[in-house]
């Protein structure tokens, strides 16, 4: 069901103690103000299962930043679905740009993760966005529609309402430099439209899009004000309660 999201993908960074930390402080924050968007965190894996104890009663969603196309068996370093849901895991980031970028990996990957997630009714984030020379040469629409085709398009519509996606352009990635409101908006229409286009315009109403990249305390509204705009995932400011906070307050 679409949904304003805040999320922060924490990529590798904080030793266990400060992540503990600021768990903590966003526990506190959470239960001391009213927020008007969810609020979810993706920590590394190995401090999934202290994320979980933390926000037991669920005023947190805690998610994993990747997750095994492969259900069990010998896939050493892996994590598997199965895993996660165990540990009530409520889903996991899928094809993130640095997985892409560093991990070689494909929307066709995306695509069995996506399933393999939605098997257990845990929920997928779809990553997806263009490079830089892919938006000089005008074509990231094009990349965007084969992204997403590949990824969800053989997805029932009851499956991929459940599906949330994160359009983050590879060049405003940690990078300091952002995409406008705008350009947020025109792709995040542009993906929606896809989906009406091949499902039905009440299935495209129901997934929330969020934007990635950069997003900090002073753009943060701004971005989250555009209509096809339900919310951000956050690397580098998810990292202090103090700007993860603000970005929050976007919505307010
Ligand atoms: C994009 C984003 C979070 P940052 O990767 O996924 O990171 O906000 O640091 O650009």
């Amino acid at each position: 069901m679409r949904k304003n999201i805040v999320a922060g993908n924490w990529k590798m960074n904080l030793n266990y103690s400060e992540a503990k930390q600021l768990m903590l402080k966003l526990l506190e924050y959470k239960k001391n103000n009213k927020t008007n968007c969810e609020v979810w965190i993706a920590p590394p894996s190995l401090y999934l299962t202290t994320a979980k104890d933390t926000f037991d009663n669920g005023e947190i969603g805690v998610f994993s930043q990747d997750i095994s196309e492969f259900r069990s068996g010998a896939y050493t370093g892996e994590t598997s679905v199965e895993m996660i849901s165990s540990i009530g895991i409520n889903g996991s980031l899928v094809s993130h740009s640095e997985r892409r970028q560093f991990h070689g990996e494909t929307d066709s990957q995306a695509n069995v993760k996506i399933k393999n997630l939605l098997d257990k009714n845990l929920t997928p984030i779809y990553c997806n966005g263009e490079n830089l020379e892919q938006r000089k040469s005008g074509k990231y629409l094009d990349v965007v529609k084969n992204q997403t085709e590949t990824a969800l398009f053989n997805l029932s519509a009851d499956e991929i309402q459940k599906v949330v996606i994160a359009y983050e352009p590879v060049w405003a990635i940690g990078t300091g430099e952002t995409a406008s409101a705008d350009q947020a908006q025109e792709v995040h229409a542009f993906i929606r439209n896809l989906i009406a286009e091949k499902y039905e315009k009440e299935v495209a109403d129901e997934i929330s899009i969020l934007y990635g990249g950069s997003v900090k305390p002073d753009n943060a509204k701004e971005i989250f004000s555009k209509p096809d705009v339900d919310g951000g995932l956050i690397g580098g400011a998810a990292l202090k309660i103090e700007d993860f906070s603000k970005i929050i307050e976007g919505f307010n």
